[in-house]
């Protein structure tokens, strides 16, 4: 009965940066239907399957329902159900005792991908307890790209699809598949349809790699020089736009200077990029004005990605595409509560002198924790020991590079709390594992912090399980348990309401209008200048020696041939799933069932493996097995592997759970980029063989 149902509209969230405008169908507190709205800002109708599957998250059977306490070892699986005056309690405690012996900064609060507001509920809650140890995944996503901006051209620039572009340069984004930062793809893609050109920098034969009129099938790792290489044609070709090179750019000498060393010949040696296309694809980005750059995590899931973001900035730059419209913009913010505000940075004025990556000497700016540190800290107590962790929206164990140094280090913290709606890896290492209310359970803002210049309305269309709090909730009651109560609000909600005030507008009204965004302004800096030491684009970085960077932007050596690792390991993010997420959704789990790992047909014919069989995957880090799927959309000395798997349906306790197919026991942590601290978790040399015929990951 279509007349029973309610419909109301939110915005999609959490199952990935999230963006489209949804329309729910409540009955009896359950969401019947769901569906894109036509009126959203960002897609226009459109919803994807993640989208169509995401109210299966809410009434699985095993969802967390209660806050749990361990009552045997670490990781065996022993629980009793608490009270969330006993689960707060507990934390409170335990951070506080861990505050008087190693002071507040023992206790790191960790975030995986921001979903909501949460992340800056959790920073202002670091802030007023005294940590300033807020680590987050923004090693290997968004703070390669956006610091380097801010050190380049004072802005972290984003593709601008609203406005026409005439070429875009899609450089190891996979974005019909991510909708990467909830630039939802259907606005690129409308942009294709009405003659905008496309150029795809990818290794795999991605959807559309097979639109582009090029595809600059590159060899996983070597961004970098890929990148030098496109500065070396624009520059010795005198393809730039010299009036902005002239007025607007600082150490363009110096920057012409050294792309000479990377002509396209010597360039093809290290991507494998054929010469006379990395030339056509320069020129052609260069002479199309406005042309957007849209950079994926491919660039800063390496070791390499400050220099190849500084190149990268470098190329909008001279071309004359920062800022203006259809380019690589800055966006301007609407009006509301400034992120400094929100979080009160007030008062931590100095916690950068105090951040455990201070001591590792990375990028100046860089104000969250990256996990290779955070770890070491846990393990060898260096800089100084960390103790507590609090764990919300994230899943460590499978997320960050080295799972199994993860579990070590776990285990040497004297207290863990979990926020999840489920039993994860994680949270099965806890003390104490709080259950969440997630989206659609409450009111919530998207898009905050995230740098495009609107914020989205994500009201709460049900009602969560009694005992599943918000993150929002749980960390007010944290804030009140263990900090002064003057920063915290009686209702979690007037927390919106805060940062909505400064519009005028009240969470409600914000909610009828959907969506709000900062104006169209473009070539700010004609009035104001660039926001580096010289006020111009820094080509050359003008702050090197002072801050122990590199001037201009280099490339690593490629590593030497390993003949026992004779294949490129690589991988991208799975279409249903959001990283290590929602495996136990079923409607999702039938279209993605297992990890499926692509090899080139003649690689697999010389190695004997056959489509669907089982293969072990290993490099000098680990090994695991996934199903072989035989495509030539792959190199044939590349390996496009499955990232996040582990089996929910599983015993928990049982260890393999999270070892068998997870990509993360392949990468390592030991060898990390200063400047972020970011691991090779793409371009990693490894070997592929056969590990049992007909056998299926999942029975
Ligand atoms: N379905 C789904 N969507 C998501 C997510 C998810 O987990 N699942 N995660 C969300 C998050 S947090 C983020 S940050 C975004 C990220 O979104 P994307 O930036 O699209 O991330 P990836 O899928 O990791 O990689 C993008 C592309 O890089 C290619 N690639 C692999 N190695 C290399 C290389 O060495 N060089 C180059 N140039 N390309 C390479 C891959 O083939 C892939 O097509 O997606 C968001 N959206
Ligand atoms: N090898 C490799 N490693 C990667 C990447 C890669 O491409 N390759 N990608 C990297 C990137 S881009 C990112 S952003 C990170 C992602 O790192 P994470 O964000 O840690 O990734 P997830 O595995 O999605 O873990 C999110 C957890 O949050 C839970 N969750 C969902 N909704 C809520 C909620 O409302 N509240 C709470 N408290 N929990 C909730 C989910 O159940 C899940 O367990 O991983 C990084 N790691
Ligand atoms: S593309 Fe992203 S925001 Fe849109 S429906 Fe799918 S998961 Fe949600
Ligand atoms: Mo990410």
């Amino acid at each position: 009965m279509e007349n029973d149902i309610q419909w109301i509209k939110t915005h999609c969230g959490r199952m990935d940066h999230g963006g489209c405008a949804l329309i729910t169908g409540v009955r009896d507190n359950v969401i019947v239907k769901i569906k894109g709205d036509p009126d959203g800002f960002l897609n226009r109708g459109y919803i994807c399957a993640k989208g169509l599957a995401s109210p299966g998250r809410l009434n699985h059977p095993d969802r967390l329902t209660h806050p749990l306490r361990r009552t045997g070892g670490r990781g065996e699986g022993k629980w009793e159900r608490i009270s969330w005056d006993e689960a707060i309690g507990s934390i409170s405690e335990n951070f506080q005792r861990i505050k008087e012996h190693y002071g507040a900064r023992g206790v790191a609060f960790c975030q995986g991908m921001p979903k909501g507001i949460e992340h800056f509920v959790l920073i202002r809650l670091a802030n007023i307890f005294g940590s300033p140890n807020v680590v987050s995944v923004q090693d290997v996503c968004h703070a390669p790209r956006e610091v380097t901006g801010l050190h380049t051209c004072g802005f972290y620039p984003v593709a601008d699809f609203h406005l026409k572009t005439r070429l875009a340069l899609v450089w190891g984004s996979n974005v019909t598949r991510t909708n990467e930062e909830g630039e939802i793809c259907s606005l690129l893609l409308d942009q294709i349809r009405s003659g905008t050109q496309l150029i795809v920098v990818d290794p795999r034969q991605t959807e559309l790699a097979k639109k582009a009129d090029l595809w600059l099938q590159l060899r996983p790792g070597t961004d970098a020089a890929l990148a030098l290489g496109f500065l070396n044609v624009v520059i010795e070709e005198r393809l730039f736009d010299e009036g902005f090179v002239e007025a607007w750019t600082y150490g363009f000498e110096d920057l012409a200077r050294h792309v000479k060393r990377y002509p396209p010949e010597k360039v093809a040696e290290i991507t494998w990029v054929p010469p006379d296309l990395l030339r056509e694809a320069a020129r052609q980005y260069a002479r199309s004005r406005p042309a957007a750059i849209q950079w994926g995590n491919a660039i800063e899931q390496h070791m390499s990605a400050f220099d190849t973001a500084r190149s990268l900035v470098c190329i909008m730059a001279v071309c004359g595409n920062l800022d203006v419209p259809g380019g690589n913009i800055q966006a301007n913010e609407p009006n509301i509560l400034a992120l400094g505000k929100f979080v009160r940075a007030d008062l931590l004025p100095n916690k950068w002198k105090e951040m455990i990556h201070t001591f590792h000497h990375t990028i100046p700016k860089l104000m969250t924790v990256p996990p290779a540190f955070l770890r070491k800290a846990m393990l060898e107590g260096f800089p100084y020991p960390i103790k507590g962790a609090y764990v919300q929206c994230s899943n460590p164990v499978m997320a960050y590079a080295d799972s199994r140094m993860t579990v070590d280090a776990i285990h040497q913290l004297d207290f863990l709390a979990v926020a999840d709606l489920f039993m994860t890896p994680t949270a099965s290492l806890a003390d104490v594992v709080l259950p969440v209310a997630t989206h659609f359970e409450f009111n919530d803002i998207g898009h905050y912090g995230l740098g495009h210049g609107y914020i989205l309305a994500r009201p709460k269309v049900v009602e969560p399980p009694e005992a599943c709090w918000s993150d929002i909730r749980i960390l007010h009651a944290l804030g009140r348990a263990m900090t002064p109560k003057e920063y915290w609000f009686d209702d979690p909600d007037d927390l919106l309401e805060a940062l909505l005030r400064p519009s005028g507008i009240t969470y409600g009204q914000f909610a009828e209008k959907g969506y709000l965004k900062g104006g169209d302004t473009f070539k700010k800096y004609e009035s104001r200048g660039f926001s580096t030491p010289t006020g111009k684009v820094e080509l050359s970085l003008s702050t090197a020696e002072k801050f122990g960077l590199r001037a201009l932007p280099e490339c690593p050596q490629p590593p030497a041939d390993d003949p026992d690792y004779p294949l490129i390991l690589t991988s991208a993010k799975d279409p249903f799933y959001m990283h290590s997420s929602y495996r136990w959704v079923d409607s999702l789990r039938k279209k993605s069932p297992e990890p499926v790992v692509e090899i080139h047909p003649d690689t697999a014919s010389k190695l004997n493996i056959h489509d669907g069989e089982r293969v072990a995957i290993e490099t000098r880090q680990g090994g695991i097995t996934q199903v072989a799927r035989l495509t030539d959309g792959v190199h044939p000395n590349v390996v496009n592997a499955a990232y996040g798997w582990w089996f929910p349906e599983d015993d928990i306790t049982a260890q393999d759970t999270w070892t068998r197919s997870n990509y993360n026991i392949l990468t390592s942590a030991q060898e990390v980029g200063r400047e972020f601290g970011t691991p090779n978790l793409k371009g990693i040399p490894c070997r592929v063989r056969v590990a049992g015929r007909n056998r299926k990951l999942v029975s």
